[in-house]
């Protein structure tokens, strides 16, 4: 008898291939993943609806057919992932952009599980109403805490470099799934007929050279002179600048196609805007995976030692070759301050 041939390979699918190769793993992981997965497929569901909710069944702030009021897409997304992952057998608390402390679960199956979950639930939720593509994006921490007692914010306070995977959904034309773990970075996308995330993106691999820039150049005046001075080099080689503000849209776009997307500080924030455990560490450790680079300017993104749960740093990511050379231009601004 032969075997079907059949070329979906879904989410689940493949990472218990990938655990599999490791014969001490129990599938946590895995399970993890799925979890996150159903998460972001229902918010995708809400995210999909998004102009009708706002522009035709009425605004937010009113009363839906069931007679719940209407949330902010944020606020859904982020309950709906507290909710999912408080119900899973693998995730001891959650911290997110929406929640000013970690949320550290306390039932009998959550204090034995291994690992916790940073997330931003809908970054760049201000480009919903110009429909624009937004993200959740997450990171999983195995747990420093001991098992059999609730997690302890020291577990969601490491350094980029421990994380066990990490990537982002992104809602787009498609909605996708990128993740890495140290094996590499891979590429799902949702099949709607079957309701699963199915392999499109095998092994991604950022191109070391790229033609793209990706910054909010606006900023320009509160500048340094090294960023100016990296702007420069970019606009003299006429590369094309691209810029959505949601950075799940532009950093997918640096995985697949190249390029380098920045957050510098500035004048008027010292620090960036960019948060380092839910936005900055995951997109660093994902680009690293594909073989590109992320810094501050002056230090290795993933390591970071973190001080605050939602601390902001600085970001320069993407490419190595255009990393590299966004950090030599930087380097002036050492040797300014220096002096
Ligand atoms: P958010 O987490 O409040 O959505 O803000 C983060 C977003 C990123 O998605 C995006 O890269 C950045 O803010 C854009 O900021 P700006 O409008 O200052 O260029
Ligand atoms: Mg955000």
């Amino acid at each position: 008898m032969t075997t079907m041939a059949r070329k979906l390979i879904t989410l689940d699918e493949f990472t218990i291939h990938e655990t599999r190769q490791f014969p001490q793993a129990k599938g946590e992981l895995s399970a993890l993943l799925r979890d996150i997965g159903l998460a972001c497929k229902l918010i995708n569901k809400q995210v999909m609806k998004a102009g009708l909710v706002e522009g035709i069944l009425g605004k937010q702030g009113s009363t839906n057919v069931q007679g719940e009021e209407q949330m902010k897409l944020d606020v859904y997304a982020d309950n709906m992932l507290i909710s999912v992952l408080r119900n899973s057998n693998d995730c001891a608390g959650i911290a997110s952009e929406e929640n000013d402390d970690a949320l550290c679960f306390d039932d009998e199956f959550s204090v034995n599980s291994k690992y916790v979950v940073l997330f931003d639930p809908l970054d760049g939720s201000s480009n919903i109403d110009c429909n624009a593509s937004i993200g959740t994006i997450f990171a999983i921490y195995r747990r420093v805490s001991p098992l059999g007692q609730p997690c302890t914010q020291a577990d969601f306070m490491q350094s980029g470099k421990n994380l066990m995977a990490a990537g982002y959904v992104i809602y787009g034309s498609s909605t996708m799934m990128v993740y890495a773990t140290r094996r590499g970075a891979n590429g799902f996308t949702l099949e709607p007929s079957i309701g699963e995330f199915c392999l499109s993106h095998p092994n991604i691999q950022v191109k070391s050279e790229g033609k793209i820039y990706s910054i909010n150049q606006g900023n320009w005046n509160k500048y340094s002179e090294g960023v100016k001075q990296y702007l420069t080099h970019c606009m003299n080689e006429s590369y094309s600048h691209r810029y959505i503000g949601s950075m799940v849209a532009d950093m997918h776009r640096t995985l697949i196609k190249g390029g380098i997307f920045m957050y510098p500080a500035d004048s008027k924030n010292l620090q960036g805007k960019l948060r380092l455990l839910y936005e900055c560490n995951p997109m660093a450790f994902l680009v690293e995976a594909a073989g590109g680079l992320a810094s501050t300017g002056t230090e290795r993104i993933l390591d970071i030692s973190p001080d605050k749960l939602h601390q902001r740093v600085p970001i320069f990511i993407g490419s190595k070759s255009m990393v590299e050379r966004a950090l030599a231009c930087l380097a002036a601004d050492q040797e300014v301050a220096a002096s």
